[in-house]
């Protein structure tokens, strides 16, 4: 079982500043020491450096598109090398549209995986449809390619994504461009409204037999620390109520580990300059910490 975490201290997807220092914060806590006593061989640590270019102008609504671009093509070389080399790429944000950059990445190398997304949010804005022209609320309609036209600074990104490879648990605050998007291309989407109804055991199975009905698929876990309830994930840019709960969360997680096919990770968006004070810093760092254990394979016995 081989690791490689990358540190991503990327803010330039949203406006708020802080959520670069979520590598540091993480790695503080001491997730390395925590993965080594769950038996994982951690071959590389490092933090990426994202420096924005000097000139960046908006591309219609899109802010800082080069920033965002040039970053995530990074993450995306980064990604696929760790993956060539045998090891599990553990991508620590930063904010969301980190994920542009992950799961181009993945998919380069696991062309049939699925992608399980969770988050309060579905990111899956185009440049038309965005309401804030925040790149963090866009990553996954830029891998589906969606975008059209695509802005000319990520001509690089593949639309290696298809609508059926992807599934949503926890959204409670979804743009009516998005919801449309989600409707359009029958996107697997569970809201907390199916996690009251059904309950979350039953949510992750219908989750995976939209995506992955042989089973067979490598799995990508993109998981944005909003999706947690604020009361546990306080530190984050856009936190809302009403959201899962620590456990509901890591579930998930420990269903994914268990599944076998669980190929890459990201945790993305805690903002520890955000926390009202140094408990809730720590809760949510910790919590994210937890997820990430859980999906590693923690509490299965
Ligand atoms: C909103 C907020 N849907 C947007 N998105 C967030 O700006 O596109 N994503 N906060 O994480
Ligand atoms: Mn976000
Ligand atoms: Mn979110
Ligand atoms: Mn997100």
């Amino acid at each position: 079982k081989n690791v490689a975490i990358l540190g991503c201290p990327f803010n330039g997807g949203q406006a708020r500043t802080g959520v670069e220092t979520g590598p540091l914060h993480v790695l503080e806590h001491g997730l390395e020491q925590q993965l080594q006593s769950l038996d994982w061989t951690i071959t590389s640590c490092k933090n990426l450096t994202f420096v924005p270019p000097t000139s960046d102008q908006d591309e219609g609504k899109l802010k800082r598109p080069r920033f965002v671009s040039e970053s995530t093509h990074k993450v995306a070389t980064e990604v696929a090398n760790i993956i060539k080399s045998g090891a599990f790429p553990l991508t620590i944000g930063g904010d969301h549209s980190l994920a542009i950059g992950t799961v181009s990445g993945v998919f380069s190398q696991f062309p049939d995986a699925c992608l399980v997304w969770i988050d309060a949010h579905a990111d899956i804005n185009t440049p038309q449809s965005t309401p804030s022209g925040n790149i963090h609320g866009c990553p996954v309609s830029f891998v589906m390619g969606l975008a059209d036209p695509c802005p000319p600074q990520f001509a690089w990104v593949k639309p290696l994504l298809k609508a059926n490879k992807l599934a949503y648990i926890g959204l409670r605050d979804v743009d009516s461009g998005e919801r449309e998007i989600l409707k359009k291309h029958n996107i697997a989407a569970y809201s907390m409204h199916h996690v009251d109804r059904f309950g979350i055991g039953k949510v992750v199975e219908m989750a995976l037999a939209r995506v992955n009905p042989d089973g067979k698929s490598p799995i990508h876990l993109s998981l944005d620390i909003d999706a947690l309830d604020p009361e546990h994930a306080p530190a984050t840019g856009t936190p809302v109520r009403g959201g899962l709960t620590l456990r509901e969360a890591c579930y998930v997680c420990e269903a994914l580990a268990e599944t076998g096919n669980l190929v890459s990770m990201d945790i993305m968006e805690c903002n520890p300059v955000l926390g009202v004070d140094e408990r809730s810093v720590t809760s949510t760092i910790s919590a994210a910490c937890s997820l990430v254990r859980c999906a590693m394979g923690e509490t299965l016995l």
